[in-house]
């Protein structure tokens, strides 16, 4: 990574994701970051565009993120919720008050054409962001979890299920039509290194492999690949990684989210928990290296962020 090369690509799901965009955010300056986000658990709510995980980046980079739930507005109150409720209206998925002026001027640029990309670059620069914020691509793909009780829409499964059914398998709808946004296409070209945050592989980073022909050009990526684990001593650090692991045969550890990235990854960052694990990560082909990944503070997603960005420079 020298001095005149390409940005840092990083793909980011919800909120692990997030908190490690933030430390890469404080060790970058913004032309040497592009951060593009799944779009494949987008859902409409009450005539609303919401998209969750751009807005937990979003949130997250603003400073305005909820700091118990990751997701969400700091200091929100559920006034128009209740009141939706009142009208009969379902209303499990929480949508605050200051959150919902989100969605609502999202839906309005892009009834009047503009682009998710042009949206969300909108609303990051009125929020003072100065890092590339994108969508993984402006056409709709949708996350559908297949379960035991049967096909569910992504919000369906997660929040309204609370990933209670068993999955079988994951897919998701219009990504091989779906081209990646022009950010992301861009910086898949001009990149010199890319990181795939701590989110779940298959709900998170999967969707963003799916978008038309991603995946073949991340694994014939030039720069250096490095992900980090979201699973730390057999657990998911937050969410359904660990229980969809197991549901889907694969070891419940890091050794099984290294797995899933075989051929699209070199270096795999481990928490240091995990020390045992270095040597079946390196039969995977992939150099292990072992840090604290688990981000309770600004602090700890600095220190996270600085470990990457050495690793990327050597
Ligand atoms: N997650 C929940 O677990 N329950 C919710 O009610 C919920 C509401 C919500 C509202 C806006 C938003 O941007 C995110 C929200 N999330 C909620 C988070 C979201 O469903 C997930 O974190 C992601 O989609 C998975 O990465």
């Amino acid at each position: 990574m020298g001095t005149t090369s390409g940005p840092v690509l990083a793909l980011a799901g919800g909120v692990g994701g997030a908190k490690l965009a933030l430390g890469l955010s404080k060790v970058l300056p913004p032309d040497r970051l592009v951060i593009v986000v799944n779009t494949g658990d987008d859902e409409e709510f009450h005539g609303l565009h919401v998209s969750p995980d751009l807005d937990t980046v979003m949130y997250t980079l603003a400073g305005l993120a909820n700091p118990d739930t990751g997701w969400g507005l700091a200091g929100e109150s559920f006034q128009t919720l209740e009141m939706l409720s009142n009208y009969g209206a379902p209303t499990w998925f929480n949508l605050g008050d200051k959150d919902l002026a989100t969605h609502i001027r999202r839906t309005q640029l892009l009834s009047q054409g503009w682009s998710l990309s042009q949206v969300t670059r909108d609303l990051c620069q009125r929020l003072g962001i100065e890092h590339a914020v994108v969508p993984m691509s402006d056409d709709e793909v949708r996350t559908v979890v297949d379960t035991d009780d049967g096909p569910l829409a992504f919000q369906e499964y997660f929040v309204h299920r609370h990933c209670e059914p068993r999955t079988r398998a994951v897919s998701f709808h219009g990504a091989e039509v779906a081209k990646p946004s022009p950010t992301f296409d861009t910086a898949l070209r001009s990149a010199s290194a890319l990181v795939f945050c701590p989110s779940n592989p298959f709900l998170s980073i999967d969707p963003i492999l799916a978008v038309g022909d991603v995946r073949e050009r991340i694994l014939s990526f030039k720069g250096p690949r490095v992900t980090v684990s979201p699973i730390v001593g057999g657990a998911a650090l937050r969410g359904p990684a660990a229980k969809m692991l197991e549901e889907l045969g694969h070891p419940v550890s890091c050794v099984g989210v290294a797995r899933q990235y075989r051929g699209l990854c070199d270096l795999f960052v481990l928490d240091q928990a995990d020390n045992a694990h270095a040597d079946a990560i390196q039969s995977l082909g992939m150099e292990p290296h072992v840090t604290n990944t688990i981000m309770n503070t600004d602090e700890d997603k600095i220190a996270l962020a600085k470990f990457i960005r050495r690793l990327l420079e050597r």
